[in-house]
């Protein structure tokens, strides 16, 4: 398909309906999404604990695009292209370290830090360090998340500070540490492994574990209405001084709200995980802060832990999804948490997701798919994806097809 293609098939989509099966499926859709959505939107990409000091740095990928998050000297933690300015080879492999300097395997180009360019061998004399400095990409830090964003010009980003420094803060992640960080490739389209994790209508059938603790039927997903548990619970988090919005733009949404009633964590059995707790007020429950942010990722800050979820396309039909659980950085594994209980609980829901969402892909690509309705109660927040999608999808195809076919 190419761009005309792609908004045909948009065109062709009916509201609160899920996609043509080409958006779903079409091998041409894994640059379009890359470039128009991933390319262009915030995304969350680590925490400034996994960066603790000068010269500490984390390679990740977006997609397939190699990105890198370093602290500098001054202490700011800065993002470039993981790509070097003279042939183009990558910096630093995937994954963590820390070097005084940024080193370029290939011909040993240096950088500083802040991504100048420090030494070049072999150059001649009219060579100028200063025109090959690393390509810098928009970071923004709030609360102790990294977020980053590709394109040149990014969305305004303060709403989104202020809303979530106000509800994270009291979960003090610059004093957590990553306890665990597991990758597993899905094979579906990001899409529909991003649908799946915006809806809780598969939860009961599907998450037993995840039910005990989860609200799975909220009405209208996180929305209690009148049921005295939540009035309770709004209650004790204000006299916590915690807020719960909820809060939110079209692109991210984030809100605090009570976990099944006498659920201390989200765990198998609704028991505190980490005998140390990440937030000083309270008795440990805290319900669960839950923010999202389109297109890619979720998290679930509970008194105990953090659970981070993230998916990045790799191919058409291919998916990678990361997720991390922090603690506190003084709680000691093996004395305060058991690791393999830590991450029982969202690797089982990971493997169930995985398993619905690589089915999903398989009936999607039948001749026999045709879009249906999603539930306006029970998948408002899949609706709500979709058509962010979609208008984001439309801008980029304006943009690109304006004047022209
Ligand atoms: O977005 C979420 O919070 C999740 C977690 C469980 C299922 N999914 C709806
Ligand atoms: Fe980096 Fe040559 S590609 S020094
Ligand atoms: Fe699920």
């Amino acid at each position: 398909m190419n761009l005309v293609d792609i908004k045909a098939k948009l065109d062709e989509r009916r509201p609160g309906h899920s996609l043509p099966q080409a958006l779903y499926n079409d091998p041409a859709m894994f640059d379009f999404d890359m470039t128009a959505i991933y390319g262009r939107s915030w995304l969350m990409a680590g925490f400034t604990c996994e960066l603790p000091e000068t010269g500490a740095y984390s390679a990740i990928k977006v997609g397939r695009w190699p990105i890198l998050l370093v602290r500098d000297k001054t202490g700011t933690i800065r993002a470039f292209h993981n790509s070097c300015r003279h042939r183009g080879a990558m910096l630093c492999k995937e994954g963590t370290g820390r070097s005084p300097r940024l080193v370029c395997p290939y011909h040993r180009w240096t950088y500083n830090l802040d991504g100048s360019l420090l030494s070049a061998a072999r150059m001649p004399a009219d060579f100028d360090n200063a025109e090959h400095g690393l390509r810098e990409v928009h970071c923004e830090i709030v609360a102790g998340v990294i977020y980053i964003c590709l394109a040149d010009t990014p969305l305004p980003f303060e709403a989104f500070r202020q809303g979530m420094e106000a509800l994270l803060a009291p979960h003090d992640l610059a004093n957590a540490k990553v306890a665990h960080t597991e990758t597993l490739t899905e094979y579906a389209n990001w899409k529909l492994v991003l649908e799946n994790g915006r809806e809780c209508y598969h939860c009961q059938a599907s998450h037993p574990e995840l039910s005990r603790t989860f609200p799975v039927s909220a009405s209208s997903y996180f929305e209690f209405g009148e049921a005295d548990h939540a009035a309770q619970f709004e209650a004790r988090m204000k006299d916590l001084g915690l807020a719960t919005g909820p809060v939110g733009e079209d692109w991210w949404q984030a809100i605090r709200f009570p976990l099944n009633p006498g659920m201390q964590s989200m765990s198998m059995d609704g028991q505190p995980l980490v005998a140390r707790s990440m937030v000083a007020v309270g008795d440990g429950d805290v319900g669960s802060l839950r923010w999202a942010l389109e297109p890619h990722s979720f998290a679930h800050a509970v008194g105990d832990h953090l659970f981070f979820f993230s998916a990045m396309p790799v191919g058409p039909r291919e998916t990678l999804v990361t997720a991390k659980w922090l603690v506190h950085k003084d709680a000691v594994e093996g004395v305060d948490y058991d690791r393999a209980r830590l991450v029982e609980l969202w690797n089982t829901t990971n493997m169930q997701d995985k398993e619905l969402a690589e089915n999903n892909q398989q009936g999607v690509d039948s001749p026999g798919y045709t879009p249906g309705p999603y539930s306006p109660e029970a998948e408002v927040l899949v609706v709500r994806f979709v058509d962010w999608y979609c208008a984001k999808a439309r801008d980029y195809l304006d943009e690109q097809l304006a004047g022209g076919t």
